[in-house]
């Protein structure tokens, strides 16, 4: 990634500013491109309707604030981002704002509408005070319907719309069965990035995958092979960079567990095999009245909505197989969800990537503006803009990826799957790209790029290689340049400052530092991913 992009496009805005002054519209517009330039990726998560997108995205913050099920606010576009305080702001269709009352309802965040409708409502913001939020901003989505409604078309005006770019600048999509609407979205949404070369910024999720296998205990097995399959259709394949399976409902409960919860799942595991086989063989009959248990109908019900009968029946086995206290509970459950998974793929493939990805974003709002009113002097700004496309090599290997997931690339094999590695399909960092395990020493990483170099060199200089050919290996050539810069700097870094501390959170100067050492420092790669998110049970749940 060219390291001054954030920089290259700030004087892009400059140069826009100087061109459009005293058009006050354009300005304001200016104003806020600036100003998403420095706030955090926004990652919106979408899906058809009850999908799991709002369990999911609280089981990504670790706290139950995103409304689930059939609340009015869930037909409306939703932002969570980072503020010290919480807050909640309604931003109307008149274009007026009005601020929402804090409160909380057994444990959950309450929408207070003031007695609006969705319909009177474009957006909500809420602003949260969680670390995770400071490095990403999280946007909720009114569901797809299959059939077009007001609620779908709110969400395709905000991530798809026809003649501007989308909001978001990546997207987790969520899917139960992969359906004709959730490839038409893809696509969609693919090609409203389309002007900027196509690059693919989105990852699939296999969701519910707790009812793939009807709650079995295997059935996150089953999501599992399901999700390669689909990862492998030549539809899906060329439209999501991955598609993982998670059980949202489960890393929810996972991550807000309180110690009233862990008793009684304890209590569960603790009866003798018959009773509590009996009691768990379908969620109707755990929610029954029944002798074989001291719990009430009204603990077990709410077990049931908290974590599915498939939740109820793994904390059982997993506390019968040794857990004991409520946070060794959450971990295991955490790492049964699939939500670490995801956390990985955002972490290896959106968050290297939010620069140039929040880049592309301005540059596509530039040429809107461009378009709709043209400026004298304004071909400076389109000479940025296609400086810009030129010297952005991610999104060339984001449009790679896809091309290779969808058609292949014009190259043989074994070439073609390192390609595809040193243009980051498995991750960005150089042992990903190099196929080395994480925390491979410098020396080895520089040894195998130089001899990846000289390898991909002759075959650039094959003479019978056709045009696409030339142009993939062009491009691996530049991705490996990059890797071999890197890795002379991190080497330099580590001999001068003898680099071991890890980045503090918003630290963009400490950043750099660390995502260099952490490239071949397996621990601290970890400490930093966990520090993401930091996933794990919140200790102070609301309520
Ligand atoms: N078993 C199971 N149920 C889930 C899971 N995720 C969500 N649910 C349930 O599915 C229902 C819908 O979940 P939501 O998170 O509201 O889904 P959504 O996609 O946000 O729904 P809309 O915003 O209305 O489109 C709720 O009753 C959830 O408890 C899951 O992983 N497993
Ligand atoms: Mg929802």
């Amino acid at each position: 990634m060219p390291a001054g992009v954030i920089a290259d496009t700030e004087e892009l805005l400059r140069t826009t500013r100087a061109v459009y002054v005293g058009d006050r519209d354009a300005l304001a517009l200016v104003d806020q491109l600036e100003a998403r330039l420095h706030e955090p990726l926004r990652l919106a998560i979408a899906g058809m309707v009850k999908a799991g997108k709002s369990t999911l995205l609280n089981a990504m913050l670790g706290e139950r604030i995103a409304a689930t099920d059939t609340a009015e606010c869930t037909r409306v576009v939703t932002w969570y981002r980072y503020s010290p305080t919480p807050r909640l702001t309604m931003h109307l269709r008149d274009g007026t704002t009005a601020r929402m009352p804090v409160r909380r309802e057994r444990g959950l965040l309450a929408f207070d509408l003031g007695g609006r409708t969705a319909e009177e409502i474009e957006w909500i913001d809420v602003g949260w005070p969680l670390e995770g939020l400071s490095s990403l901003i999280l946007i909720d989505t009114p569901g797809i319907a299959s059939l077009s409604t007001d609620t779908s078309a709110r969400t395709a005006r905000f991530l798809t719309p026809e003649d501007a770019p989308s909001a978001a600048d990546a997207v987790v999509y969520l899917m139960r069965h992969l359906h004709g609407s959730d490839v038409r979205f893809l696509e969609a949404f693919r090609d409203t990035a389309a002007g900027a070369g196509a690059s693919v910024c989105a990852l699939a999720v296999l969701s519910r995958s707790d009812e793939v296998g009807s709650g079995r205990i295997d059935s996150l097995l089953s999501a599992r092979r399901v999700a390669r399959r689909y990862e492998r259709d030549g539809a899906l394949g060329a439209l999501a960079l991955g598609v993982v399976p998670v059980a949202g409902l489960l890393a929810e409960g996972a991550r807000t567990l309180r110690e009233s919860e862990y008793i009684a799942l304890r209590e569960l595991a603790g009866l003798e095999r018959a009773k509590r086989e009996s009691l768990l063989v379908s969620a109707d009959r755990f929610v029954r009245e029944s002798s074989a248990t001291g719990l009430s109908v009204s603990v077990r019900e709410e077990l049931l909505s908290r974590f599915g009968i498939f939740g109820v029946r793994l904390a059982a086995a997993v506390i019968r197989g040794g857990v004991s206290s409520s946070s060794e509970l959450s971990d295991a459950l955490i790492q049964q969800s699939g939500l670490i998974e995801l956390q990985e793929f955002v972490q290896r493939h959106f968050r290297p990537r939010a620069d140039v990805l929040k880049a592309r974003s301005v540059v596509l709002q530039l040429q809107a503006l461009i378009r709709r009113a043209p400026k004298p002097g304004c071909e400076a700004v389109l000479a940025g803009i296609e400086r810009f496309r030129a010297s952005a090599h991610t999104l060339r290997e984001l449009a790679l990826l896809a091309e290779a997931r969808a058609d292949g690339l014009p190259l043989p094999e074994p070439q073609a799957r390192e390609a595809e590695l040193i243009l980051g399909a498995a991750g960005v960092t150089a042992s990903a790209r190099l196929g080395l395990p994480e925390g491979a020493p410098p020396e080895e990483i520089s040894r195998r790029v130089h001899t990846q170099i000289d390898q991909w060199r002759r075959l650039s200089a094959d003479p019978t290689a056709d045009r696409a050919r030339s142009d993939v290996v062009n491009a691996v050539l530049r991705s490996l340049a990059a890797v071999a810069s890197e890795t002379v700097a991190t080497r330099a870094l580590r001999r001068a400052a003898h680099v071991d501390s890890p980045r503090r959170p918003g630290d963009p100067a400490g950043q750099d530092a660390a995502q260099q050492s952490e490239e071949n420092e397996g621990g601290l790669r970890r400490k930093k991913r966990l520090q993401w998110f930091s996933l794990g049970a919140q200790r102070h749940p609301l309520g």
